[in-house]
């Protein structure tokens, strides 16, 4: 990504010990490799923040989603093309995979289910599991119906698991209207009263939320928790759980 890498030493010069850097540098190097798609770098440099000390939810943000956000901007202006991002977003989920097990491991009791998948014709799935992570963490039990989702799916989950949360993703303008057509799906077999419907995802806003009629757009997997939470206990009549 850079000329000059994060400790300041030429492309040229000896091999980059990961461990040596500092967390500042060890960031930046990070975003380096993630933006390269160096999976094992990226698995190493996150373990070396946890040896540190480092909260996992501090390293996702700080390092991986940051580090994401600036291969969007190249993908979006066209400097890196659709295999060089999909290494970017295989090493960010190797990532993700060591921090998965701690996040969801805070102990915290069982607050509900909630059902979620990404939208039909739509591929993306990082977002979505980052999500499906904080909601495991904050004690619900997550049914990922994964990608390219037809509202049969949707449908069959939500009868088979009748979660109390149906979360929908979509990253693409043109497959964010097709949210619609799954809560059309549900006033139809007369379910949309029974099921809090969040949607998030880089396109949406809370506008788009309200105007296909879902309860709440989301927009961060933080904030899909506390929405959770809150619209549960709303339901239930009581104040939020944790
Ligand atoms: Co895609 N892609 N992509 N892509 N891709 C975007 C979305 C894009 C914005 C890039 C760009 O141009 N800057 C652009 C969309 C433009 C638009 O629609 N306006 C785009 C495009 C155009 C495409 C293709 C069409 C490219 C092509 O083929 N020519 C193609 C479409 C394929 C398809 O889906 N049919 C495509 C393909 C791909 C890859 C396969 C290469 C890869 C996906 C790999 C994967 O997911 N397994 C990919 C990637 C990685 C991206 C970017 C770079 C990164 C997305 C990401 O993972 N972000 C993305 C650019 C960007 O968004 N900046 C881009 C990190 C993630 C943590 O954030 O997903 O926003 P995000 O999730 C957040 C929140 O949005 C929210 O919480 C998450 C965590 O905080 N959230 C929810 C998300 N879902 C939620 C659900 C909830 C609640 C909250 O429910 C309750």
């Amino acid at each position: 990504m850079n000329d000059t890498p994060a400790n300041g030493a030429s492309q040229d010069d000896e091999e980059i010990i990961l461990a040596d850097l500092s967390d500042e540098d060890l960031v930046k190097q990070m975003m380096d490799d993630l933006y390269d798609g160096l999976k094992d770098e990226i698995c190493e440099a996150v373990r070396i923040f946890l040896d540190r000390g480092w909260a996992p939810y501090k390293i996702l943000t700080d390092s991986l989603m940051e580090g994401m956000r600036i291969v969007g901007i190249d993908f979006r202006d066209g400097i890196l093309f659709v295999p060089e991002v999909l290494l970017s977003a295989n090493a960010m989920k190797g990532g993700m995979e060591i921090l998965r097990p701690l996040l969801a491991e805070t102990g915290a009791p069982k607050i509900g289910t909630m059902v979620i998948g990404t939208v039909k014709g739509d591929i993306h799935d990082i977002g979505k599991n980052l999500v499906i992570m904080m909601m495991e963490g904050a004690g619900f039990e997550v049914v990922d119906l994964g990608i390219n989702n037809p509202v049969e799916n949707y449908m069959a989950a939500i009868d088979e698991h009748e979660p109390e949360i149906l979360g929908m993703s979509a990253l693409l303008t043109t497959t964010m209207p097709y949210m619609k057509v799954v809560i059309e799906a549900l006033k139809e077999h007369e379910k949309r009263d029974e099921i809090i419907v969040l949607v998030g995802g880089a396109p949406l806003n809370e506008e788009f939320a309200e105007a296909i009629g879902a309860d709440a757009y989301c927009r961060d997997a933080a904030v899909a928790v506390d929405t959770a939470k809150e619209l549960i206990a709303r339901r239930h009549n009581q104040p939020p759980a944790g």
